[in-house]
């Protein structure tokens, strides 16, 4: 596919070209919450949208929510802060070469995966509505029609975590993650337990500590549930310390704050040190590294999620196009932000998952028709 069009004639490259970038910041207050992991109660988020202009009028949207300035080394501030610094040099850049974007982006400043995920996910949108195809299409290609979600559970009593989850699976979701710590271990052990009482083999049931667990704290976990099937998930902060855990564990161990570096994660795949990954599409710098990510997994039997931290329509639509070209044994699931959301971005297309799935768009780039007015004026734009 971008073979055949990186045959075009030069003068046609021309109009294929980056005109201008504009940069918006957006509240995502979160409703139902608040939204509790191991590290505390969020209450609302704050988003970065990119929208990237071609020289023939195509448009791109690319986004970036970071969980706070917590959860990972990055924060709404610092995205905008890095796409200020990128954007100038992307202007003339062309959009049907998001490897040598990548290049550009990585010659213009060291690390910041995350904000320049946002900019590669408004490439990969603006390219597939140029060539009339889905950016699942520009991945490879799909291979499901729809690709499972799964629920997030908060840190809460262990009745009310039971009853939230009965909920998620007569709506239809398989997989459930239980958030776990910053609480006394017999607390989580008793909100497992009552999750398994309440739906039993109905679903995967996953405990995710976001690093905020100690190693002790960790083994008391899964020895506590030695009889309830499960995965650990990022017990503790460190991901040496998450490793030589493993062998003592009673369940497997998927890795996913810790998981940050290509090469890092070839060893843990090569070497069968991990079960799975919850991986973030942004944690990388977007689809085009994610590609790597995955075939990496695939070929190592290994599988992961296709999530990100937070964000709207436009990180949800990225997941799941990247998700729809997943192998469907090695995708463990797309969460999504968007029940938490009082708004979408795209009222009639923005991404809903129904019985647990969510439909692949096959329209072209993130199938996504966004009016930017709603986000008032852009934080900055260069041209
Ligand atoms: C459940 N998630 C994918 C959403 C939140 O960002 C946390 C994350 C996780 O698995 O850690
Ligand atoms: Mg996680």
């Amino acid at each position: 596919m971008l073979n055949q069009l990186q045959q075009l004639k030069p003068k046609g490259r021309d109009t294929m070209k980056i005109k201008a970038i504009h940069v918006y910041q957006h509240d995502l207050p979160i409703i139902g919450g608040p939204y509790v992991m191991s590290s505390g109660p969020l209450h609302a988020l704050d988003t970065t949208l990119v929208r990237v202009e071609a020289e023939n009028g195509v448009v791109g949207w690319g986004e970036t929510c970071p969980l706070g300035p917590t959860y990972a080394p990055a924060h709404a501030e610092g995205a905008r802060a890095a796409l200020s610094v990128l954007a100038p040099g992307l202007i003339g850049a062309d959009l049907t070469r998001p490897r040598q974007v990548h290049q550009t982006m990585n010659a213009l400043l060291s690390g910041h995966a995350y904000a320049k995920a946002a900019l590669d996910i408004a490439l990969f949108d603006a390219l597939g509505r140029l060539l009339d195809r889905s950016v699942a299409d520009l991945l490879g290609g799909q291979v499901q029609a729809s690709v499972p979600s799964y629920v997030a559970l908060n840190v809460a009593p262990a009745g009310e975590t039971a009853r939230l989850a009965t909920e998620a699976v007569k709506a239809g979701y398989r997989r459930l993650q239980l958030k776990v710590g910053g609480r006394d271990v017999v607390e989580d052990i008793d909100a497992a337990k009552a999750v398994f009482a309440a739906v039993g083999s109905e679903a995967t049931l996953v405990v995710d500590a976001n690093r905020g667990l100690s190693r002790e704290g960790a083994l008391q976990l899964s020895r506590g549930l030695a009889d309830v099937p499960l995965v650990i998930e990022q017990p503790c902060d460190g991901l040496e310390n998450c490793l030589t855990l493993r062998p003592m564990l009673h369940h497997p161990l998927y890795i996913d704050e810790s998981a940050d570096d290509l090469v890092q994660i070839a060893r843990l795949v090569g070497n069968r040190l991990v079960d799975g990954f919850g991986m973030k599409v942004t944690r990388l710098g977007g689809l085009q590294p994610m590609m790597a990510f995955r075939d990496l997994c695939e070929a190592g039997g290994v599988p992961h999620t296709c999530d990100d931290s937070w964000g709207g329509n436009i990180i949800t639509a990225a997941c799941i196009q990247l998700a729809a070209t997943v192998k469907p044994s090695n995708l463990a699931g797309v969460w999504s932000a968007q029940a938490y959301l009082d708004h979408h971005y795209d009222p009639v297309s923005g991404p809903e998952a129904r019985k647990g799935r969510f439909n692949v768009s096959t329209e072209p780039g993130l199938g996504l028709s966004i009016d930017p007015e709603q986000f008032g004026n852009p934080v900055f734009s260069v041209c």
